[in-house]
């Protein structure tokens, strides 16, 4: 019989939904699953918000009582949805108890707490896990494959970019994600990271990074609601402001353990961009595409093509590509955020039933908040900065 994982959920907001999504929907696509997780409890704020995210969500219990969640007997996995200066003490807490973890990213808010998670990890037997959900595209996937089989032969050259405009209104919310305290970071922890993990994944280790790193919205007026909302609710021009202070952009140039070179760039106020994540990796036999925006698609150029067949191609990821075989049956009928989701929630469970240690688990993502860490230290430097 497949086995059930009990899963305890804490935070019922927009990570909550991907995820709570995830559980339901991934026997539906991995058939046999490698385990069915079981929405077994949901924890939020106070006891009214968990009783919403029960229902809406799917869950058997709610409860506003992390700590006793967690230490429950009777949970197999704990999954942290929650804004980034809880990740460390729910996950430490977590490993404690014997649980496995899988937490949004960034792992947290700062190297010390990254560390501190990693040594709970590496006390424990449990299985870790960080939700760098992008890699699991299809495409990305898939890029992967073609740089291990050599297709590109060896990678010189990385760009990576990540850019949003959901705060590029000066009247948009003080959310956690612009107060340090809270998140750490701005874009470098938020959405950098998530590219910092693609490079990491594609091209190997990096090894040192030289950043720009700006604030272009200083202040912002003090959010009223609870809910974060991306900047979209709640715009006011009347309302008192607060400082923000964490950076709004990152630019960057990077070089790899392996020697080949690359740049990355993030940030949430470019207007007109909506989840804008490109790569473009130039090997010394040929060159890989990907943008988010035409996820179902990855271009590739080989060099080694016939000279009149000469240029990129696009492949439209489908059941011969990886994951393809839980996903859809034909190509290009859409890959979405969610089925990124589903896919990580996939390696994750079958990880677990298999007594390995999935891609990215804590320990490797450590890595990641150290490019983070050298970003924004060479932002104040203005230096190059080891990781
Ligand atoms: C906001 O920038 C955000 O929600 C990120 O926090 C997520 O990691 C990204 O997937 C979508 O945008």
């Amino acid at each position: 019989m497949t086995k059930t994982l009990n899963v305890a959920m804490i935070g019922g907001g927009f990570m909550g939904k991907a995820h709570a999504m995830a559980y339901a929907a991934m026997p539906m696509f991995f058939w046999p699953a490698p385990a069915i997780p079981r929405r077994k409890t949901v924890v939020d704020l106070t006891d009214a918000a968990a009783e919403t995210a029960r229902d809406r969500f799917g869950f058997d219990e709610a409860s506003s009582d992390w700590k006793a969640t967690v230490n429950r007997a009777d949970i197999d996995i704990v999954d942290i949805c929650t804004p980034n200066n809880s990740h460390a003490e729910i996950a430490i807490e977590a490993l404690k108890a014997g649980k496995h973890v899988i937490c949004e990213k960034p792992l947290a808010r700062t190297l010390e707490e990254s560390v501190a998670m990693v040594e709970a990890a590496r006390a424990s037997k449990s299985v870790t896990m960080v939700a760098f959900n992008y890699r699991r595209t299809p495409a990305v996937a898939l890029a992967k494959k073609f740089i291990e089989d050599g297709k590109i032969g060896d990678v010189i050259n990385f760009r990576g970019t990540y850019l949003q405009d959901w705060s590029a209104d000066p009247n948009g919310p003080l959310s956690w994600r612009f107060q340090k305290d809270i998140a750490g970071s701005g874009a470098v922890g938020d959405i950098g990271t998530h590219v910092v993990d693609m490079a990491h994944y594609l091209v190997g280790p990096i090894d040192t990074v030289q950043a720009i790193t700006s604030t272009y919205v200083k202040t912002r007026p003090i959010q009223q609601g609870g809910v974060d909302k991306l900047g979209a609710s709640e715009k006011s021009a009347d309302s008192e402001r607060a400082e923000v202070d964490v950076d709004d952009e990152v630019m960057s140039m990077v070089r790899f353990k392996s020697g080949a070179v690359g740049s990355i760039e993030a940030t949430r106020n470019a207007w007109g961009r909506n989840n804008f994540i490109t790569l473009e990796i130039h090997g010394t036999k040929g060159s890989i595409l990907f943008n988010y925006e035409r996820r179902d698609e990855l271009q590739v150029m080989f060099a080694d093509d016939p000279g009149d067949a000469r240029g990129f191609r696009t492949i439209y990821t489908g059941p011969a590509h990886p994951y393809g075989e839980g996903l859809w049956p034909i190509p290009a009928l859409g890959i979405g955020y969610g089925e990124t989701k589903i896919i990580e929630c996939f390696d994750f469970c079958k990880a677990i039933v298999e007594g390995t240690q999935p891609s990215p688990n804590f320990e490797e993502a450590l890595l990641t908040e150290k490019v983070a860490d050298a970003l924004l230290r060479s932002g104040e430097t203005h230096a190059w900065e080891q990781v």
